[in-house]
């Protein structure tokens, strides 16, 4: 019996060695950009996805997945389980404690966003090594890395490129900036101390996004929640009460621009590549006219402004609006939605279909 049962699991092993397909995995897959990649990745691509997250994948999301993984991501068993199961040719990172929420708990924050960009670093590296080829790896990084020191510096700066201002005020925002360099170190300069070339490498690839809004999905935790907040408390027919002052500026993109930018770049051939990190912006408006705008469209909608000074702060360290000019020169990133479009292209149609239904 028990050489029986060796034979098996040795030729179950073998067989399910030549069946290894390449995998995309991507992390924190019930959040906000999860559910419009998976969406899209499932639609264009012959490649198995397999996700993780810490609750179970929403059901609607399921039938497009081969294999949903319910764990931490700093729980180093549950990804070399993973790693050893699959042949993993892209990770999307999406996974992270956001900057509201890191604020209060600033160490668990690192560990969950720091200790789990590391873990799947490591997990790419070897991947690579092992296949002998090239792990594209995505991080969804955020305008949280900029730090603007007062209002009257955010209202004198204008658009801000990539290498100004990086000087963060929240721990999230450092956790994003410090993950940029560690991938950037991990895809050019790993081991270089090493005798041997290792064989494969990383192909580091970031977006710093500006607040996103979502149709489909209610961010949490975030800073920039003001937003979609109130078009979704709008739509519902309920007041809000918005935590920022009403001339607060900041740069904000649709979600299916956000997860059309991230394809984009992913396919973009490497030497076109002049960046491992870049801005992305589709309009910079104030809550004001968020405001405005939710209430001219839905009659019950109520907006208030109650302002947390502490949160404020944040935004206000946050640009006005970012330079996306490399984006657009190199990947050819360009918005299909502007302030107005979004509102009568994609949020009323989808928002309303959500809460009629
Ligand atoms: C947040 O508010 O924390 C995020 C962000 C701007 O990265 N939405």
């Amino acid at each position: 019996m028990a050489a029986f049962s060796r034979l098996y699991c040795t030729l179950g092993f073998q067989t399910e060695l030549k069946m290894r397909k390449p995998v995309v995995l991507i992390t924190g897959a019930n959040g906000e950009i999860g559910h419009g990649l998976i969406k899209s990745i499932a639609a264009k691509n012959d490649l198995s996805i397999i996700t993780l997250d810490l609750d179970p994948l929403d059901d609607e999301l399921k039938p497009q997945v081969r294999d949903a993984v319910t764990a931490n991501i700093i729980d180093r068993n549950s990804l070399e389980r993973i790693n050893a199961k699959y042949e993993i040719s892209e990770i999307y990172h999406l996974a992270a404690v956001l900057s509201t929420r890191a604020e209060f708990s600033p160490h668990t924050a690192h560990d969950v966003n720091v200790g789990g960009t590391i873990n799947l670093l490591r997990i790419a590296v070897e991947q690579a090594a092992s296949q002998g080829s090239t792990v594209k790896f995505f991080f969804p990084s955020s305008i949280a890395v900029y730090g603007l020191l007062t209002v009257e510096e955010k209202d004198r700066t204008g658009a801000i490129n990539e290498n100004q201002f990086c000087r963060p005020q929240t721990i999230y925002g450092c956790n994003k900036l410090y993950c940029e360099h560690l991938g950037r170190y991990y895809a050019n300069y790993y081991r270089r101390l090493f005798a041997a070339n290792e064989r494969g490498k990383i192909d580091f690839r970031a977006i710093r996004f500006p607040g996103l809004i979502s149709a489909e999905t209610i961010p949490s935790g975030g800073t920039s929640d003001f937003g979609p907040e109130m078009i979704h408390a709008g739509a519902r027919g309920e007041p809000y009460a918005c935590f920022v002052r009403p001339d607060t500026t900041m740069p904000f993109t649709t979600m299916p621009d956000a997860v059309a930018a991230i394809s984009q770049l992913m396919h973009t051939d490497a030497v076109q590549l002049s960046k491992s990190v870049y801005n992305i912006n589709s309009f910079s408006v104030t809550a004001e006219d968020f405001a405005n705008k939710v209430t001219t469209l839905y009659k019950n909608a109520s907006v208030t402004f109650e302002v947390n000074e502490k949160r404020q702060t944040i935004v206000d360290s946050w640009p006005a609006k970012v330079d996306d000019s490399a984006a657009r020169k190199d990947w050819g990133w360009s918005p299909q939605f502007d302030f107005d479009l979004a509102f009568e292209d994609y949020l009323v149609p989808e928002i309303n279909k959500r809460y009629t239904q």
